[in-house]
């Protein structure tokens, strides 16, 4: 089983699409290790956001994850991080299929309501970012 971390970000808890975003999630038979409400700081966002840090973006991605709180969580499954891939869709919403969640609710690349991590070196260092080990549940 693959792990995967998710983010509803300031735009999706904004809108009150938590439920919704994690309501597709739990359909797909994807569990739930984790889970839990934050406001990141900026350095979290700066460490999480890192390999962006050369990209023209950055400063305004670090600024729009910080803009309000957000969602986390840890998501477990078959082929997880690739599963959950394929449910946000492509990072430009207006570019993203119908069906997935930022081609269901997203018109724009910044502000695209959900952030999932793309390879489990993505995972490990993402997981640090915001989750320690004792916030994860056992399997169940
Ligand atoms: P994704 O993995 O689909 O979230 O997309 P990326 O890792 O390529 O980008 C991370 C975030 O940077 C995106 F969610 C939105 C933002 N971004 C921009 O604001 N402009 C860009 O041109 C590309 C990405």
């Amino acid at each position: 089983m693959e792990k995967t971390l998710v983010l509803v970000k300031p735009d999706g808890v904004k809108r009150g699409l938590i439920g919704e975003v994690i309501s597709r999630f739990e359909r797909k038979g994807l569990k739930i290790r984790a889970l839990k409400m934050i406001w990141m700081t900026r350095s979290q966002a700066e460490e999480f956001y890192s390999v962006h840090r050369d990209k023209p973006f950055y400063n305004d991605l670090v600024e729009f994850i910080t803009s309000g709180p957000i969602v986390a969580m840890v998501l477990e499954g078959d082929e997880a991080i690739s599963v959950v891939r394929l449910m946000i869709g492509a990072t430009d919403g207006r570019k993203a299929a119908p069906g997935t969640i930022r081609g269901d609710f997203a018109l724009s690349i910044q502000n695209n309501i959900v952030h999932a991590s793309d390879s489990p070196e993505s995972f490990e260092r993402e997981f640090k970012v915001v989750f320690s080990e004792e916030e994860v549940v056992p399997e169940y």
